[in-house]
């Protein structure tokens, strides 16, 4: 069995133009890998620590050549003749290595993509797809493979975009039943129905740092408005082809302690929140309610969560953040029935499949996401379909970063069906 020989980081840039790590693995059997690190701007306090350098001379601060020098360095040391397979070990070794909870002695951005590299480095050096590898790693629960439903990210808000909208995404999500190539026919015959909309009236077609269109509108309301309408004229049936969703990301319009929104003079309470997203599910067919409410209002999603769970998953995401602990309290309140899982939120790929284990357990929907900041590394689609998502929410299906991902997805999804693991058969045609 190959071990690993070399292990070496440099920095590169992600999609915003910001430092982000990148690793080599090379083993004993001559295969070598690469995997990246993403980056988030809408960061929950509860997530993995990322390191900067905040050198001022250097990429105003953001450089990451200190979580590079400890791949180099200690990480190297630690994991440099262990068996490539041996992925637990591994994981464990940086896991004990940094000694924190929230992997400030490394960073979760040197951590994790030598985690991902290494499984990356396994596949190929066993000539497994990547995703079947990464089933090796379930313990139960393991799901038929399946392609998970996208969640586009057509109109982007909030830290995403320097516009009026609050809300960070919305999104358009196919009818499960759809295939894979089917859906991203549609996803993207609506994100360009929203262009002409958009240049139809005049506003603005600069998009966000996910690739989803972000003018200034002059309600939150509107920006669904405008998204219904183009899957109107796209010849799509809302709430039957296809359903909106929402990433509200309200950490970011939690403002001393109250919710504060662009278009509404006066503090929110969480309870007129809940009744203005009860409207907006009945109205838009919105099936998808992420970060509905502030990380810490557990009060509020305990309230939230009964009067709105039977209409749309409710989701965590900065509540959560991939970490087993914020799930716990997250199911103790009652709170969520969905959860966003992103590896860089906790730091290694097993700590997030145990994460997504506890969630399964609990019959959550799992929501595998990208993050705003991202390269071209197209990992978490493997990842995706090898823990058995619910969903992908990849952000636009636009944009290199982005549709790496979703290109990913239809190579497996060839692949599933040449192996007969998929019998439905894939129509060029959107159903009406
Ligand atoms: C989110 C993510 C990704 P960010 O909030 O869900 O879509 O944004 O990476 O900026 O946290
Ligand atoms: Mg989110």
């Amino acid at each position: 069995m190959a071990t690993i020989k070399q292990l070496s980081a440099r920095e590169i840039l992600d999609s915003r133009g910001n430092p982000t790590v990148s690793v080599r693995v090379l083993l004993s059997d001559g295969v070598d890998a690469e995997a990246s690190a993403p980056s988030g701007a809408s960061k929950g306090s509860y997530e993995a620590f990322e390191m900067r350098d905040a050198d001022p001379k250097r990429y105003n601060g953001l450089g990451v050549m200190k979580a590079v020098d400890n791949v180099n360095t200690l990480i190297s040391q630690k994991i440099v003749g262990m068996e490539v397979t041996a992925q637990q070990q591994i994981d464990r070794a940086m896991i004990e290595l940094d000694g924190t909870h929230a992997k400030t002695k490394l960073g979760a951005n040197a951590t994790l993509p030598v985690s991902i590299a290494v499984t990356r480095a396994a596949a190929k050096s066993l000539g497994v797809p990547l995703f079947i590898y990464l089933r090796n790693f379930i313990q139960k629960d393991k799901t038929a493979l399946k392609i998970p439903t996208p969640a586009f990210n057509i109109f982007n808000g909030g830290l995403h975009a320097n516009n009026s909208i609050n809300f960070q995404e919305v999104l358009i999500i196919p009818a499960s039943y759809k295939s894979f190539s089917q859906s991203l026919q549609m996803g993207v015959s609506v994100y360009k129905q929203l262009k002409d909309e958009l240049k139809r009236s005049n506003q603005s077609m600069l998009i966000g740092d996910e690739g989803g269109f972000a003018p200034s509108l002059d309600a939150n309301e509107n920006a669904l408005t405008l998204v219904a309408q183009a899957i109107e004229h796209s010849s799509l049936r809302l709430g039957y082809d296809i359903f909106t969703g929402i990433d509200a990301s309200a950490n970011n319009f939690f403002v001393d302690d109250h919710y504060k929104l662009k278009d509404h003079p006066s503090a929110i309470l969480p309870a007129e929140l809940s009744n203005f997203y009860e409207e907006i599910i009945k109205k838009y067919h919105c099936i998808y309610l992420e970060d509905p409410l502030q990380e810490d209002d557990l009060e509020g999603w305990s309230l939230l969560f009964p009067k709105l769970s039977q209409k749309a998953l409710i989701v965590g995401d900065d509540l959560t953040a991939t970490n087993p602990y914020r799930l716990q309290i997250a199911l103790s309140k009652n709170a969520i029935n969905g959860i966003v899982i992103k590896p860089n939120q906790i730091g290694t790929v097993i700590e997030t499949i145990a994460v997504i284990e506890i969630a399964r357990h609990m019959n959550m929907k799992i929501v595998v996401s990208n993050r705003s900041g991202e390269t071209t590394d197209d990992f978490i689609a493997d990842f995706a379909v090898a823990v058995g998502a619910d969903y992908v929410k990849f952000g636009a299906p636009a944009r290199g970063e982005r549709v790496a991902k979703y290109n990913r997805l239809l190579q497996i999804e060839d692949q599933l069906r040449a192996a007969g693991a998929i019998t439905s058969t894939p129509t060029s045609d959107l159903v009406q």
